[in-house]
């Protein structure tokens, strides 16, 4: 935390200034990073400080975003002591000088001695002695490590090693980081009991829209500001997507970019930008949209839970009954619509049976989005989605529905439209080909089941993010308890006896061996027997791309704790070490197979992946022209980076591609658009039944405040003081009804297990529902999720239904606590 309480220094002209790309949620926004030596500052005149800015006088509004959380004091390893400042830049177009709740606190959350954050951060590998945690080094532990894994490796083959694997990028990701651990796993050891960070298996949220041939993120940030109407599904933007909604669909909903829109569209009928939100839920998005845009620019359609399919299947069969579907677009460029519209065909009374949307409001959602402008050109809709959709009803059957209608309208592939994904983290995948098939294993159930022998959990905390989360901590808790029982016993053993004693537990008594990698001592990590300490952002570079493709290199600014190393390289030294175990025992073969590890930097990493991946036919979309991008260029292209896939290096300059599918050339053997028959078929049989038992439907997700499983905020007063306990929003009437006031501790329960949560009276939650953060340490809601899931093993998150019950109230939280409204009303 920083020293400074009543005012902020200010970096000298001399600071150090470097970039980085916010490593939170996949805007990526940019920021710049100067670190200067401690107890030295700027002055205030602008030719005093490396702002530039002139402090002697009144700044103008918004011309600096500059908070006391920005602001943090650090030591390097050679001893000496820094202030370092993290603040938006306005020169990048993603976030334009920008920043969120989130990003905003970069700063507080590095490592600093003395301070909560630093405190927690792992800085040695531990190892558990079977009653106690001892702190370790890295020779030892990786030594335990190569020695468990060769011996069920050779003995008992590559599946019986399985992972919790991240996918993403931005911290604990990055295409360094999923280059490394892919290269290990895919290549060396060849397992595929490999779950995704936030999913129980390996595969894809957008399988469906793949399968068409239409990659999830095709547009750029810049489309939003030219839409004439934003179409945006099961997503809460202004909390989850902050500086997206705010740099770029803030200005199209208040107007402002009329003039951008004619020069876009000279030939075209321009409007202030309209937005249509499909959610269950009044989210603060809504009622923040209707504040921008004029309550008459916005259509919140507040569909039963689990009906998207219904919705977009009623939208399509009007909209070609009106004529208003692209018919030269589907004869040339597409295939398969009048199979899939005679399977999909929905009425509109149909559908507004089944949704719970008015009759009315269908018909307003398809003339804004669908119907010919005055100027007789199609309107240009931007289709947004997110996880109200992706952890929806049928994650598959969902996507194809939605992605028919956009097909059918002719919403891709023109500037102001686009079918993409919100998204969550940033992008940062370049991995060799997964080894196993579709649909992939789902690894928590055979986890659940007794499989595997050793777990290694990376930079991901499923025992409070996955689902069936409480019977699933049972099972890992129990196999766990087998190993230390065994480690217990173990006095003065060397690490080949250690090894040996492992083995015995995981083969013979059905024990689990858990390797947890990660920034802090995590739940999961409680019930570890190893557990590494990995770098994030800024104590090492590391590159991603945003969700409108858009590469940056965040560059490393400071020295990790302790001896925390990153995630590529500590992959690079189980692969070492594995190869040199190979090699002592003479199996060349077998050695070969965890070769070209030789790294010493995170540099090398990502030029053995990212910029070879075009040769290597790999799923980077670095495109074959990805090997031009190099740390220097990158470096020297700063937050603005470049959108991939890269075209050319022209002029010293990296050209990328801002929007796909231009050419109506699609992603599939043939390049044309396949429709995809989905119809509407109802909720699942297992949550039908909650749905028939219990009272209120248990809708989940994120708070503006909180990022993810808390994993930094947890230990941030600011944060955890907000909200204590995780918070759970319920409509007054309801909790009248059982007798819940502000701050009351409820417990929610069903057939699946049962967990607590604070409650927040929300007159903008419907009766009958709730919505509570997930993930949080203190009260899991995946504890009541059913394990259902779609045909590619994809989870229906929000897909549950439970009772709820006053538990009581506690004093401190309710001194504490705010329970002001979060909706601008
Ligand atoms: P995170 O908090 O993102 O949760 O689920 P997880 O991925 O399990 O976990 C990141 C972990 O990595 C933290 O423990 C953090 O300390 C660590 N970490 C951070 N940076 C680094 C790094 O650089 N290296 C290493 N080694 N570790 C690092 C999130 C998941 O939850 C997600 S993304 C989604 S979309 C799902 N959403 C969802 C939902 O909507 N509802 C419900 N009920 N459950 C959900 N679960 C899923
Ligand atoms: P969620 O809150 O998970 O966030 O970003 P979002 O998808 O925007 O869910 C969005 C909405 O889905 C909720 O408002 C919910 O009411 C709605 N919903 C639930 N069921 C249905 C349904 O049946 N149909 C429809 N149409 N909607 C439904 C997620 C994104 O956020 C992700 S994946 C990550 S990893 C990041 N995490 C994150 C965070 O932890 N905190 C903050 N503040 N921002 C984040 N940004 C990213
Ligand atoms: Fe960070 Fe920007 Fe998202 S500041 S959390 S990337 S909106």
């Amino acid at each position: 935390m920083s020293q400074f309480k009543d005012r902020i220094p200010l970096p000298p002209m001399n600071a150090q200034k470097t970039n980085m790309a916010c490593h939170f949620c996949i805007v990526g926004c940019g920021y710049h990073v100067y670190k200067w030596p401690a107890n030295t500052e700027g002055g205030r005149a602008s030719d005093q400080n490396a702002l530039r800015l002139d402090f002697t006088q009144q700044l103008s509004p918004m011309q600096v975003t500059m908070t006391p959380a920005m602001v943090n004091q650090i030591k390097d390893h050679d001893g000496s002591e820094h202030t370092i400042m993290i603040v938006p830049d306005k020169e990048c177009s993603v976030n334009k000088g920008l920043s969120s709740t989130r990003g905003g606190q970069m700063a507080s959350i590095m490592y600093a001695e003395n301070t909560p954050i630093g405190e927690r951060r792992l800085k040695y590998p531990l190892q558990y002695t079977g009653d106690d945690w001892v702190e370790s080094n890295w020779e030892t532990s990786l030594a335990l490590y190569a020695g468990v894994t060769q011996r069920i490796l050779d003995n008992d083959g590559p599946d019986q090693l399985f992972f919790n694997l991240f996918d993403h990028g931005g911290a604990g990701g990055g295409f360094e980081n999923t280059w490394a651990t892919g290269k290990l796993i895919f290549s060396g050891l060849q397992s595929q009991m490999v779950r995704i960070h936030n999913r129980p298996a390996y595969n894809s949220e957008c399988h469906a829209t793949r399968d068409m041939g239409i990659g999830e993120l095709n547009n750029s940030y810049e489309d939003a500001e030219v839409a004439d109407v934003i179409f945006s599904i099961g997503g809460n933007s202004y909390e989850t997507q902050t500086n997206w909604f705010l740099a770029h669909w803030e200005p199209n909903l208040n107007g402002s970019n009329i003039s951008k829109k004619q020069a876009w569209f000279p030939e075209e009928t321009v409007r202030r930008g309209k937005v249509i939100l499909v959610d269950p839920r009044r989210t603060p998005t809504v009622a923040i949209c209707e504040t921008i845009a004029g309550k008459e620019n916005v259509l919140h359609l507040a569909i039963q839970p689990g009906t998207d399919t219904a919705l977009f299947n009623g939208l399509l069969s009007y909209v070609v009954e009106q004529g208003w579907h692209d018919q030269a677009f589907i004869a040339a460029f597409t295939s398969g619509f009048d199979a899939m519209l005679d399977a999909n065909r929905l009425g509109l009374d149909e559908c507004s049976r089944i949704t719970g949307v008015p009759r009315d409001a269908l018909i307003k959602a398809a003339e804004w989005a669908y119907q010919p402008k005055a100027s007789g050109h199609p309107p240009r809709t931007m289709h947004a989605y997110e996880k109200g959709i992706i952890w929806g009803n049928d994650n598959y059957r969902i996507q194809s529905s939605l992605v028919n209608l956009v097909l059918a309208t002719h919403n891709v592939g023109r500037r102001g439209t686009g079918v993409v994904r919100m998204g969550g983290h940033q992008e940062g995948y370049t991995r060799p080909p997964y080894p196993g098939g579709r649909p992939a294993p789902y690894i928590d159930q055979e986890l659940i089941k007794d499989n595997g022998m050793m777990l290694t959990v990376w930079a991901c905390n499923a025992f409070q993010t996955t689902v069936n989360a409480e019977t699933y901590r049972q099972a890992i808790k129990r196999r766990a308890t087998i190993v230390n029982q065994a480690l217990a016993e173990a006095r003065g053993a060397t690490t080949e006896e250690l090894v040996d004693i492992v083995y015995d537990a995981v083969k013979n008594k059905g024990g689990l061996f858990i390797v947890d990698i990660d920034l802090y001592r995590t739940k999961f990590a409680e019930y570890a027997h190893l557990v590494l300490p990995a770098t994030h952002p800024g104590e090492m570079n590391l590159t991603s791309m945003n969700g409108e493709r858009r590469l940056r290199l965040s560059e490393r600014f400071m020295d990790p704790p302790g001896i925390a190393k990153p995630d590529c390289l500590i992959a690079a030294d189980i692969a070492n070490a594995l190869k040199a175990r190979y090699e002592t025992a003479g199996n060349q073969e077998m050695a070969g197979r965890f070769s070209g590890f030789d790294w010493t930097t995170e540099e090398d990493a990502f030029n053995d992946g990212f910029r070879m991946a075009h040769e290597k036919a790999i799923d980077s979309q670095g495109g074959p022209t990805g090997h031009l991008a190099t740390y220097e260029r990158l470096r020297a292209a700063g937050n603005n980076g470049v959108q991939l896939p890269i075209k050319e290096y022209r002029d010293g300059k990296l050209i990328g591609t801002e929007m796909l599918y231009t050419d109506n050339r699609f992603d599939t053997d043939d390049g044309k658009a396949h429709f995809q028959p989905s119809p509407w078929n109802g909720l699942p049989g297992v949550v039908q039944q909650q749905k028939e038992t219990y009272d209120f439907w248990i809708n989940n997700g994120r708070t503006n405040l909180i990022w993810q499983s808390a994993y930094h905020d947890q230990h941030l007063a600011f944060r955890k003081g907000r909200f204590p306990m995780a918070p759970i929003e319920i409509n007054p009437q309801d909790a009248e009804a059982l007798g819940i006031s502000n701050g009351d501790i409820v417990e929610v329960y069903n057939n699946y297990g049962a967990t607590n949560a604070m409650a927040y009276l929300e007159p903008d939650i419907e009766r009958g529902q709730v919505f509570m953060m997930f993930g949080y340490p203190n009260g899991v809601q995946g504890d009541v999720i059913s394990e259902w899931t779609d045909r590619n093993v994809i989870p229906y998150y929000k897909g549950t239904w439970a009772n709820i019950r006053r538990l009581g109230s506690n004093a401190a939280y309710l001194r504490d606590v705010s329970f002001k409204r979060r909706r601008y009303s």
